[in-house]
């Protein structure tokens, strides 16, 4: 792992999942208004920087965060590459963007370059916009599909802020069992 300093720690993330899930709106409210982002132009990604406390640690989130859909084979790899975790996000409203989470996973996976799976957070996003209804994916659901695939589930809505802090906490969490 970078060590920046004595005590911080630099760690690389993604945000994928399909479009118009919330990817962009999560981070934004994570990391509050102001923050700096840098924008890959040639990638059609930008990253941004955060600093925060995971446990004792001094942690420098590096959030990457695809512009466009869909990713083309030659970027993936540079955008996979050498992360320490992932954020997975589906649109609890629209069941399609549940239904590609195990191939967003797998390509996470297969192209991070790390002999060990990395950490994943998977995240039910626009739970304030969620219904009854066979369109919409339930908290169970969510759940279970998580569960099967080994990985942490968490539900938040970007626009209340509901969640958003425990997913990126929870993440760091399971960064730092990883890493140790
Ligand atoms: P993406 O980065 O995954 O493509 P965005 O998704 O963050 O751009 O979000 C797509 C749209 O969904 C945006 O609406 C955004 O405001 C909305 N959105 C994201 N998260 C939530 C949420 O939790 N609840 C609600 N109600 N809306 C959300 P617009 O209209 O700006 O395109
Ligand atoms: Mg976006």
């Amino acid at each position: 792992m970078i060590k920046i300093s004595a005590e911080k720690f630099l760690w690389k993330i993604v945000l994928v999942g399909d479009g118009a899930v919330g990817k962009t709106s999560l981070r934004k409210r994570y990391l509050g208004e102001g923050f700096d982002s840098d924008y890959l132009s040639t990638m059609g990604a930008d990253f941004a920087l955060y600093d925060t406390e995971i446990g004792d640690k001094q942690i420098r989130w590096q959030i990457w965060d695809l512009a466009g859909q869909p990713m083309f084979k030659d970027v993936v790899q540079s955008y996979y590459t050498k992360i320490f975790g992932g954020v997975l996000v589906y649109d609890v409203t629209r069941r399609q963007t549940f239904e590609n989470v195990e191939k967003w996973l797998n390509d996470l996976w297969e192209n991070s370059g790390r002999d060990k799976k990395v950490p994943i957070v998977l995240i039910a996003n626009k739970i304030d916009l969620r219904e009854e209804g066979a369109e919409s994916v339930s908290s169970d659901e969510g759940k279970a599909f998580a569960e099967k695939l080994g990985v942490f589930f968490l539900e938040t809505s970007a626009k209340t802020g509901e969640g958003v802090e425990n997913a990126f906490a929870q993440l760091g969490k399971d960064i730092l069992q990883y890493t140790s």
